[in-house]
């Protein structure tokens, strides 16, 4: 096997000082145990930031998904299981199980959670539509106390207002605007300050990505409500793009100028469309833009892979549907600093690669409180390899539930995984990965392999 250098060892330490200095801040946590800096997670923590992904309760049985999900990310925000509809689809009857397997997952590996959100026009519950004012009222407070009292002081920052202004500035005549007047805004985010004060409270809109009517008219209600003590922590930037709506060329100074009324700025549903190096760069604007701007803590894409996408036809997101990685991600990891490259050193100058014909193995495992998910890699030496078997021993107690891209031999004990038919042919010194995941604890694996 590979044994990493002082230099990657001394490398990967740095990164976990910082992400841990931050994590007891309560912004971030690091995405799992694997090398810091190559995956989104750990690479936005070492910068002081997190990188979530919007997910659907629905797709967690998948394992590539929930993988994905975990490896790569240590932040989410549940992409429609804590909207009204869903949450209190009749009144005062609160159905937060959806939302709670993704917090569950989220908060047994100290993710950032994002609630989203408490008060939207859309996916509202039908039964809110045919209140009267006084009832509404009520309706809306009672709203933010049940599902804010649920997850409190596990919430990083809400999305107390949703998409509340109209593209010229106006307020949306939605049935909060429409009965209980200009107010409601500020009452909403007056009740939640006191729901959960410990959470960051955020106004979260679309097309607000650079200066604009809309923008603007959020601009100005931020600034009132900090000269009026309404309490109010942060702003999220959707940030959907494509071309017809493409990354302004003020992202970053509409972002900063936002900072400058004293509030947090997040981007928290990113995703553009299109493909290759074109999506790559836009992505590469986005994630610089934020890193720019001291106070952007965090940023979030609006889902995993292409194929869950609200607009899947428009591959708007950094994995293909195949959980392949695309230059959009490449791009976002290598802005936030990471390297998706094996480190220089792997296998490192004095620890030389496997003779011509040979093979070597990682495991980078990312444990939790009761599972975990092993992500193997398997490297040439100097020679073509065809074929290959890696074999490892598990820890007693840790069994394997399911695993991609290799073929398994037993689930506990000593596992024997050998390529499937895409995987065999390694060209020298390139690499090809496979994974697994289970239960129990699965952490100090040490692998073996064999070329056949
Ligand atoms: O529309 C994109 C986003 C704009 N900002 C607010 C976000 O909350 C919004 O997210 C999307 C979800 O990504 C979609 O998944 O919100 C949509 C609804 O406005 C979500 O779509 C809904 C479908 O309309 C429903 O038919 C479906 O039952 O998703 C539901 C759950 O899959």
């Amino acid at each position: 096997m590979v044994i990493r250098s002082l230099r990657s060892t001394a490398r990967k330490a740095l990164v976990f000082a910082a992400a841990g200095a931050l994590a007891a801040s309560g912004a971030v946590a690091l995405a799992g145990t694997a090398d810091a800096a190559s995956t989104l997670g750990a690479a936005a923590a070492a910068r002081g930031r997190y990188f979530g992904a919007a997910v659907s309760s629905g797709h967690l049985g998948e394992a590539q998904y929930t993988n994905t999900w975990v490896t790569e990310f240590n932040g989410v925000t549940p992409e429609n299981e804590m909207k009204w509809d869903t949450i209190e689809p009749n009144r005062n009857q609160f159905n937060f199980a959806p939302a709670d397997q993704i917090t569950t997952q989220a908060r047994s590996r100290s993710m950032t959670i994002r609630g989203h959100t408490l008060v939207w026009h859309s996916q509202l519950a039908g039964w809110v539509s045919g209140l009267d004012a006084t009832n509404l009222q009520t309706a809306m407070t009672n709203h933010i106390n049940g599902v804010m009292g649920h997850w409190k002081g596990q919430i990083y920052a809400w999305d107390v207002v949703n998409e509340a202004f109209e593209e010229n500035g106006t307020r949306r005549q939605s049935v909060f605007q429409q009965k209980l007047g200009n107010g409601y805004i500020e009452q909403a985010f007056r009740t939640a300050r006191a729901a959960d004060p410990n959470a960051k409270l955020c106004y979260n809109d679309y097309n607000t990505d650079g200066q604009n009517a809309k923008s603007n008219a959020v601009f100005a209600m931020v600034q009132d409500f900090k000269s009026r003590g309404v309490p109010i922590d942060c702003v999220g930037f959707q940030s959907h793009f494509n071309s017809a709506s493409p990354v302004p060329s003020d992202y970053q100074a509409n972002l900063q100028r936002f900072a400058n009324l004293g509030v947090d700025v997040q981007i928290t549903e990113l995703d553009i469309e299109g493909s290759g190096t074109t999506q790559a760069s836009n992505y590469t604007r986005v994630v610089n833009a934020c890193l720019a701007v001291s106070r952007c803590t965090g940023i979030t894409v609006w889902g995993i892979p292409d194929k869950y996408s609200w607009r899947a036809s428009g591959t708007p997101l950094l994995f293909d549907s195949n959980y392949g990685k695309k230059p959009a991600y490449t791009a976002v990891l290598n802005a936030l600093g990471g390297s998706s490259d094996p480190p220089p050193d792997n296998p490192p100058p004095d620890n030389p690669p496997p003779a011509g014909g040979a093979c070597a193995a990682t495991v980078t495992t990312n444990q939790w409180q009761d599972g975990f998910v092993g992500t193997v890699r398997v490297t040439a030496g100097t020679g073509q390899v065809n074929g290959w078997t890696v074999t490892i021993t598990l820890p007693a107690g840790a069994t394997i539930t399911s695993g991609w891209n290799a073929n398994r031999s037993g689930n506990t004990g000593t596992v024997q995984f050998t390529n499937v038919g895409f995987n065999g042919a390694v060209a020298p010194g390139q690499s090809v990965e496979f994974g697994y995941q289970g239960t129990g604890t699965g952490s100090d694996v040490t692998p073996s392999c064999a070329a056949s």
